[in-house]
């Protein structure tokens, strides 16, 4: 039997963080697009149920095109059960806005909620999950109760710890889950992939979000595969984002031109994806005569993705002993701020500014 673990699809968000207007229309219409795409891809692999482990839509602000297309996929593939348990971002909107709950839309509640397959005649695939709120989550490892006997999923949303949250809902204890013979505990809420070792039996995985959205999710994104065979779960994490995010460091050390630093920056973007969202940012330290334009980097690389972002963390070397017994007007500039009560950061920006003015140069 195969089963999908998504989580973090957060359809309908808005995406305005880094992008246009018009290209936040169409990755908000992505998002949506890859959710069709995932079912498509479990109806052609033959994939009995998605858990989708938390965060299914981005708010409780739903639009009517959303909810019809999730609502027209479920009902639309009476074969695939979709198991639903609600993340700290999107309440009962989704549910509340259905004329009726489709028969394959299985819910989770407050409360542990199990949902079970025969597997063959020895065994039975349980599926188990409970939503975390304030009032249940300090006490719900306890009333955890599983078959040794089972193949058994748990499903939860929330930040994995190795202790209880003191205050804090939404709060997985890892620790208080193991030894309960758990074989795959699915996780939704960290938007990154991560697998892990549970206990002597089990594991437990982070799906992470479907797409990237903005630069704090770069890197591959996708959902689990998961193949229940005799007994044995067995999964792989699946890539299926329509565009990825990177952030590319770019040291540019030692060089002293533009011409150098595209050569640079050249040669690290090669080969990614010209449908991707890119941010470069520039690091190392460079020499007051270094000539580094950004606008024309922009300008040079921008074409080359669907988006470019460049971020200018470069820091200046200066060595003042150079400029102690500089008769000319850089020398004593220099010797001012060597004196200024100015974080590095701002000594460097000024710096810069100071002898590009000293130069006659653009500003
Ligand atoms: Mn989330």
């Amino acid at each position: 039997m195969k089963i999908i673990h998504c989580s973090d699809l957060h359809l309908d968000s808005k995406m305005e963080a880094n992008l246009t207007r018009e290209q936040a229309k169409e990755r908000k219409r992505e998002l949506l697009a890859t959710f069709e795409r995932m079912v498509t891809y479990a109806q052609e692999k033959g994939v009995r149920a998605i858990l989708i482990a938390g965060d299914l839509f981005d708010t409780t602000r739903i639009s009517k095109m959303a909810l019809h297309l999730v609502e027209d996929q479920i009902t639309g593939h009476p074969d695939i059960d979709f198991l639903y348990l609600k993340g700290n971002h999107e309440k009962d909107f989704f549910l509340s806005n259905l004329d009726q709950i489709p028969a394959n839309l299985k819910v989770f509640g407050d409360s542990w909620t199990r949902f079970s397959y025969p597997l063959d005649e020895e065994h039975r695939l349980t599926v188990t999950g409970v939503e975390l709120t304030a009032d249940n989550s300090r006490n719900i490892y306890d009333s955890l109760v599983l078959s040794q006997d089972d193949v058994n999923i748990v499903v939860l949303h929330g930040q994995e710890s190795q202790y209880d949250a003191k205050d804090k809902t939404e709060v997985i204890n890892i620790r208080a889950l193991q030894n309960k013979y758990i074989d795959y505990l699915a996780l939704g809420h960290i938007h990154e992939y991560k697998y892990q070792k549970l206990d002597n039996r089990g594991s437990y995985c982070y799906s992470g979000c479907l797409e990237g959205r903005g630069f704090d999710e770069t890197g591959e994104k996708g959902f689990v595969l998961l193949e229940i065979e005799g007994g044995e779960i067995t999964s792989a994490f699946v890539p299926f984002a329509s565009r990825t995010l990177y952030e590319i460091p770019v040291d540019i050390t030692g060089l002293h031109t533009t011409t150098e630093i595209v050569q640079r920056v050249d040669d690290v973007v090669a080969g990614i994806d010209p449908g991707s969202l890119v941010k470069i940012v520039l690091t190392g330290e460079i020499d007051m005569d270094t000539d580094k334009d950004i606008t024309y980097l922009y300008k040079r690389f921008a074409s080359q993705f669907y988006f470019l972002k460049i971020y200018d963390k470069t820091k200046l070397a200066v060595n003042y002993e150079d400029y102690r017994y500089d008769q000319s007007l850089k020398g004593e500039f220099i010797r001012i701020l060597e004196k200024a009560d100015l974080s590095p950061e701002e000594k460097d920006a000024v710096i810069l500014t100071g002898i590009r003015a000293l130069s006659g140069e653009e500003l």
